[in-house]
């Protein structure tokens, strides 16, 4: 963390000086510092961006600015009220630049604040409903973006075969010793492997397409008003081409478990099939239309790839010693990958119940969208 001159001397980077500036810390993002920025009348989001994780700042904060203004684009064209609080607005710096390089080489960013906004770690159906409208409405609004296809800000992020090559890589090298501990967990990750990597084989097919896809559909991602509607989707740093299927999924994976990410009590993790029933209707009443069957028919199978996807990621960054994720303290990824791992086996338990579930509210849509 930085100190407060410092952060100050950030802002006026960005705005004009003022002595009444006051910065603090915002969010429990993994990657990224964030804070919330007062200055006079204004409030803003100053953010450091995890540049050793996004090697392309410049990239990425173009992506951000194209998405956000095809966005906004669209909102007007609705006529939609209120829109400064429902888009995301960058500040630019006084280069006028999207981003700001500091001394030390960290990249920054500013916008402003989203004000009365509040997002939840921990959601009920009738919210899960509401995020899926927001996440479908989210990736229709960009299916039409001009300029041709996203920069991948991470490549091959949600790629699972990717990430098992580096999964195995960091249990051949062992760098922190730890891989004995983990074992068991290794080989039930292993045993899955297959399985977990149908969506690339199923896109090489043909069979799977890309869209352009939010890639941290995290359930404290939505901005929800004082009456619990829905503001807007937040960090658009991973917006990307890859499939629906894994937004789908991440959204379950934090939305739709009884219990925390890195839960020490596994009995509280559980996979909430009411949540999941939620999100799924909302998500398809406006996502139905532009998916193909095949699509449809691997959403809930994406609600397991994700989860089991993480469990690789936290564990992997286990066994490489802490060196991606924040971590609170030396076993909290070993912690986070026990959770994960639990709310998989939950999924696979509860899976034919989750497959019913899409297909049913599909089928509903389809009733609909004929009569
Ligand atoms: C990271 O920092 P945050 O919370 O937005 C990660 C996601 C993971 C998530 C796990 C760039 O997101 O992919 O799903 O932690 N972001 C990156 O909670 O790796
Ligand atoms: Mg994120």
């Amino acid at each position: 963390m930085e100190n407060n001159e410092n952060l100050n001397h950030i802002v006026f980077q960005f705005v004009d000086k003022n002595e009444n500036t006051e910065v603090k810390p915002l969010g429990a993002g993994h990657i990224n510092d964030s804070y919330k920025v007062v200055s006079g009348e204004n409030e803003y989001v100053l953010q450091r961006v995890n540049h050793v994780i996004f090697k392309n700042v410049p990239e990425l904060q173009n992506n951000i600015l194209r998405v956000t203004t095809h966005i906004r684009k669209k909102l007007e064209e609705k006529n939609v009220s209120d829109i400064d609080r429902k888009v995301l607005s960058f500040i630019p710096a006084h280069d006028g630049k999207l981003y700001y390089k500091d001394e030390e080489g960290n990249y920054w960013r500013m916008m402003h604040y989203i004000k009365d906004s509040k997002s939840y770690d921990a959601i009920n159906p009738e919210l899960a409903f509401r995020g899926g409208l927001a996440f479908g409405e989210f990736q229709k609004m960009l299916a039409d973006l001009p300029g041709g296809p996203l920069f991948e800000t991470i490549p091959n992020f949600h790629n699972m075969e990717f990430r098992l090559e580096s999964f195995r890589e960091s249990v051949k090298n062992n760098l922190s010793g730890r891989l004995s501990e983990v074992s068991e967990l290794v080989k039930e990750l292993e045993d899955r492997a297959h399985d977990m990597t149908k969506a690339e084989r199923m896109h090489r097919e043909g069979k799977l397409p890309k869209r352009t896809n939010h890639c941290d559909t995290k359930v404290n991602n939505i901005l929800f008003d004082d009456n619990d509607e829905v503001l807007c989707v937040v960090d658009l740093d991973t917006v990307m081409p890859g499939y629906v299927l894994s937004d789908f999924g991440d959204f379950m994976r934090t939305g739709a478990n009884t219990g925390e990410e890195d839960d020490t009590n596994l009995d509280n993790v559980s996979i909430d099939l009411d949540v999941f029933e939620g999100y799924t209707k909302g998500y398809l009443q406006n996502a139905a239309s532009f998916l193909t069957d095949v699509e449809i028919e691997n959403l809930a199978f994406g609600a397991k790839l994700l989860t089991y996807m993480q469990t690789v990621r936290f564990l992997t960054d286990y066994i490489d010693g802490d060196t991606y994720y924040k971590v609170k303290h030396g076993q909290h990824n070993l912690e986070r990958s026990l959770a994960q791992f639990e709310l998989l086996k939950s999924m696979e338990q509860n899976f034919d119940k989750m497959q019913q579930i899409v297909l049913e509210a599909a089928a509903e849509n389809r009733m609909k969208s004929e009569n």
